[in-house]
């Protein structure tokens, strides 16, 4: 799975300045996109794009032939990289670095792309839009693109992905799970006002949905949208909305303005967590009322999120995480050569893989990572740069051979848990908050022990020879 990783000649990918839009970046990165010229069923798509390891786009929806869909755009670090133009090895370092420049805000400009088509009043209808059902448990269309809100004390852009339910053309409910909307729906609140304008916003540059999942302090100094062009290194473009007082990317593809009314909130069915499972299996979420569409012309993409199984739905929301966990190893000095939160580790697990001077440093390391702000390190696993990182099977031989389980791990209990996964207790009263422990594990090569019994053995000319050649 990690073949175009290993495969790519130096350089290729590396676009010094990056696509402004989303077709530029798949027609950039054709050689890693998979397009699908079949005619499909929507009712198949979660199931088909769920099989791809990389970006993935489907050309003809027998339900809706005026749209085309692409997914699964980060799953894996040989794509994840081409967002940011740089080569695998480059990607999180780079990413770690320009998350610690100031923001570099965006460029207004009167009109873009996104306003080729303009639907406002009784033309709304989010209804058209190629919105699949995720799961059989949920049963209902669910949409997980970017959204924008303004926060109206700073007037910083602040981005996450809330999963939308659609239940007619113009309204829908609002899952806003990241705890920056809620404090800024507060500010709305106190500050008398009952409707927040918000933005929902497909098909742009990857980079936007990676900077959108940043999760840590920041509403003082900057929104999400902000620091795009800083991790892009290049301006980013934006118009304002229809009818709504907000900024949305001009080279989107396909732009939702609408309306929370922060008053109220409604009881609504449960949603498919990133752990993998129907949890929690009830939501008391805000309603959004639709006031205009606009779109590309041309088959505008819409971009989809399957959330399960193992999609791009586990690791983009961490992609920030695992830069601002890179800085803050590297500070306590240790050589850190990556930080993965793995699709295979159900959006609870961390790998850090990493080199160290002498013994101590990678219980700091591990606790470091346990103790992030996310809920997303219950299980921490540290390995050394001779274990694929990309290979759960070497992680978990990593963990059953370079192991003592009595003074290799440490249990901490009582530590705040996953709503997204069964194992800790609900809190009674705090429902659906959870009580769980967390384990750091270190196994990594320990050449205090013995630097010689941490080396693999391997046939002659292991990685040379290919059995291809001689069939
Ligand atoms: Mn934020």
């Amino acid at each position: 799975m990690a073949a175009y990783g290993n495969n790519v000649a130096a350089g290729a990918g590396h676009n010094q300045v990056l696509d402004r839009d989303l077709r530029g970046y798949l027609e950039t990165n054709a050689d890693i996109l998979t397009v699908i010229e079949k005619p499909v069923s929507i009712d198949d798509i979660g199931a088909l794009s769920a099989q791809s390891e990389g970006p993935i786009m489907f050309e003809n929806i027998n339900e809706y032939p005026d749209f085309r869909l692409c997914d699964i755009l980060v799953k894996h670090r040989w794509s994840q990289c081409r967002a940011l133009g740089v080569g695998q090895e480059d990607y999180l370092r780079t990413l770690a670095h320009r998350l610690r420049k100031p923001p570099r805000g965006f460029v207004d400009v009167d009109t873009g792309p996104v306003k080729e088509v303009v639907y406002t009043g009784d033309e709304v209808d989010w209804l058209k839009l190629p919105a699949p059902v995720h799961s059989a448990e949920e049963g209902q269309r669910y949409i997980s693109a970017m959204n924008i809100v303004k926060d109206p004390e700073t007037g910083f852009y602040n981005s996450s992905h809330a999963g939308t339910t659609p239940v007619g053309p113009r309204h829908g409910f609002m899952s806003f799970a990241t705890p920056h909307t809620t404090i800024i729906m507060q500010k709305y609140r106190d500050m008398g006002i009952n409707e927040m304008p918000i933005a929902i916003i497909f098909g742009v540059h990857p980079a936007y949905e990676i900077m959108a999942n940043f999760s840590g302090t920041h509403m003082d100094m900057w929104g999400e949208m902000e620091m795009v062009g800083t991790i892009m290194d290049q301006d980013v473009e934006m118009v304002p909305c229809e009818t709504i007082d907000l900024r949305v990317p001009a080279h989107a593809e396909i732009v939702v303005e609408g309306i929370v009314d922060v008053s109220k909130t409604f009881d609504v069915g449960g949603v498919n967590a990133p752990t993998g499972y129907f949890l929690p299996k009830e939501q008391n979420i805000p309603r959004i009322d639709l006031t205009a569409i606009t779109m590309r012309s041309g088959k505008p993409i819409y971009r989809n999120h399957q959330t399960v199984p193992d999609t791009d739905h586990q690791p983009l929301p961490r992609l920030c995480h695992e830069a601002v966990l890179y800085n803050r190893i590297s500070e306590i000095g240790l050589k850190v050569h990556d930080v993965r939160f793995p699709p295979w580790g159900a959006a609870v697990s961390c790998v850090i893989q990493v080199d160290y001077p002498r013994p101590g440093f990678v219980n700091d390391a591990l606790m470091q990572t346990m103790g992030s702000p996310w809920l997303n390190t219950k299980m921490v696993v540290a390995v050394s740069p001779d274990t694929d990182i990309d290979d759960p099977g070497a992680v978990y031989r990593a963990i059953a051979t370079r192991v003592d389980p009595a003074c290799d791990m440490f249990v901490v209990p009582g530590t705040r848990g996953s709503l997204y996964e069964p194992s800790g207790e609900l809190i009674p009263g705090h429902e659906p908050w959870r009580l769980v422990g967390k384990v750091g594990i270190d196994a990594t090569a320990k050449p205090h022990r013995g630097e010689t019994d941490y080396q693999e053995a391997f046939p002659v000319n292991w990685g040379k020879v290919k059995l291809e050649d001689y069939l």
